[in-house]
């Protein structure tokens, strides 16, 4: 075992839960899963926990991932590659089929920990930190290890304030004066508010950390047992609360040690409209995600390409962006782009508009095409002198647009709007 003396970081792993779809994405999680959903005109949204790990000192991370994996696996063999086994680093991506037949997937939360007991065990860690991977957040999971170690819980669970109204996709707890958990309960319908403050819930991120010899027993006795679900929020955290075992550790403006100034930023992407608000807030003056940060790097796959260019076109049209974000290979010709975020090798053409809107990656956005408020999946090639943004009514017919008005744009949209004209 490694000296007490090191980080408890040094001595943790991270495992990253990153199997679920994400279903209120829509059809941007048709063909990937959620962590997988690009983030912030360069990253993927899993770059966030896997960089938090990074950034708090974490060198063993492990990555679960069941539905439509492919994307994931790839951008993480790609971009997260960079760990030395000679140097006691690892990164292992865990498919669910691997542990079991074709056909068994993973059961739940706690099972796709518990197939890779032999693989965790292999690793020598004191310390787990389970990770959600469709998250968007800075936070310093060194302070969360050493709650855990000062309270003496078996579990200690990160957990932030949420609107009531939003609180039934949580686990919503309630904690006495030492943070010690008194009730939790798994999306509840209605979930009650907190003391002092009915319009709040106290609800879980999540996240856990366990010492590694106490997860693996509970994990070898659930999952023998034929009436739990296998999940940490219905099965695993729930009995711990019941004993009293269970920590919680609030995510405050001090779990991101390294910039005190700056608040505590957490969102769950998990809908259109909440993915494209996230994203077009970046275009602010001073966005409350600070993707600059020095000393908090969000890391990632970053293909080789050429910086954007903006260009004039043979009309003399200005290709230009105010209050944007262009991520390198792009190609703006001609086309008038305001408070949007274009990924990486976006091309654009003459007489376009682009306004308070997402373009993932490849994206082409052909001549006369003005769209506002979109979220347009990579690749699409969006038809000459198509317009959105203007008429929610018509562009419902063919694109999916969100209860905020929010139109989203992916391929077989396009072919659909296409074979109608
Ligand atoms: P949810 O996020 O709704 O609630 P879940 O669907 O189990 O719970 O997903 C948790 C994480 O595990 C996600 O990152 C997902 O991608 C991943 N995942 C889901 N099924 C998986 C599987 N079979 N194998 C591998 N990974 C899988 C949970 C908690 C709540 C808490 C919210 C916070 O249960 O208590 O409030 O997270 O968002
Ligand atoms: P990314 O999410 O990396 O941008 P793409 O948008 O190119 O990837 O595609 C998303 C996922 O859809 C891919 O990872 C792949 O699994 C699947 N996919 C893409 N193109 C095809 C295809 N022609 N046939 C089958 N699956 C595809």
């Amino acid at each position: 075992m490694t000296p007490s003396t090191q980080r408890l970081s040094a001595r943790s792993m991270a495992f990253v839960l990153a199997g679920g779809r994400g279903s209120r994405l829509k059809e941007l999680t048709d063909r990937r899963a959620k962590p997988a959903v690009y983030f912030g005109g360069k990253t993927r949204i899993v770059d966030f926990a896997l960089s938090n790990a990074l950034n708090s000192g974490i060198r063993k991370m492990a990555i679960a991932t069941q539905y439509k994996a492919h994307s994931l696996i790839r951008h993480c063999q790609r971009g997260w590659s960079f760990f030395r086994a000679e140097r006691n680093e690892y990164l292992d991506i865990l498919p669910a089929s691997q542990q079991m037949s074709e056909t068994d997937w993973y059961r739940g939360t706690a099972d796709a920990v518990s197939q890779n007991i032999a693989i965790i065990d292999s690793y020598d860690i004191e310390y787990i930190v389970i990770l959600a991977g469709d998250h968007i957040y800075k936070m310093d999971y060194e302070v969360m290890l050493q709650e855990h170690v000062d309270s003496g819980a078996d579990v200690t669970v990160g957990c932030l304030t949420v609107p009531r109204e939003e609180a039934s996709a949580f686990g919503v707890m309630a904690v006495d004066e030492n943070l010690r958990i008194t009730s939790f309960l798994e999306k509840p319908k209605d979930p009650p508010g907190m003391p002092g403050d009915d319009t709040q819930t106290l609800a879980s991120m999540g996240i856990y950390v366990f010492k590694w010899s106490l997860l693996r027993d509970l994990l070898v006795g659930d999952s023998e047992d034929s009436n739990s679900s296998h999940d940490f929020g219905n099965d695993i955290i729930p009995e711990l609360v019941k004993n009293g075992k269970a920590q919680a550790h609030r995510f405050t403006d001090s779990c991101v040690r390294h910039a005190e100034d700056a608040p505590a930023y957490w969102r769950d992407v998990g809908t259109i409209d909440a993915f494209w608000k996230a994203n077009i807030d970046l275009t602010n003056f001073t966005p409350d995600l600070d993707l600059w940060d020095k000393n908090w790097p969000i890391w990632t796959y970053s293909e080789i390409v050429p910086p954007a260019k903006f260009i004039h076109d043979e009309e003399d049209r200005r290709g230009h962006a105010i209050s944007s974000l262009v991520a390198g290979g792009c190609i703006i010709s001609g086309t008038e782009i305001r408070e949007s975020l274009l990924f990486t090798k976006v091309r654009t053409s003459s007489y376009a508009s682009l306004e308070r809107s997402v373009v993932l990656p490849r994206a082409i956005i052909n001549r006369k095409a003005r769209l506002k408020n979109c979220v347009i999946d990579s690749g699409v090639e969006i038809p000459a002198g198509l317009v959105i943004g203007e008429d929610p009514e018509a562009d419902a017919k063919h694109f999916r647009v969100s209860d905020g008005g929010v139109t989203l744009i992916t391929k077989s949209m396009v072919d659909a709007w296409s074979r109608a004209q």
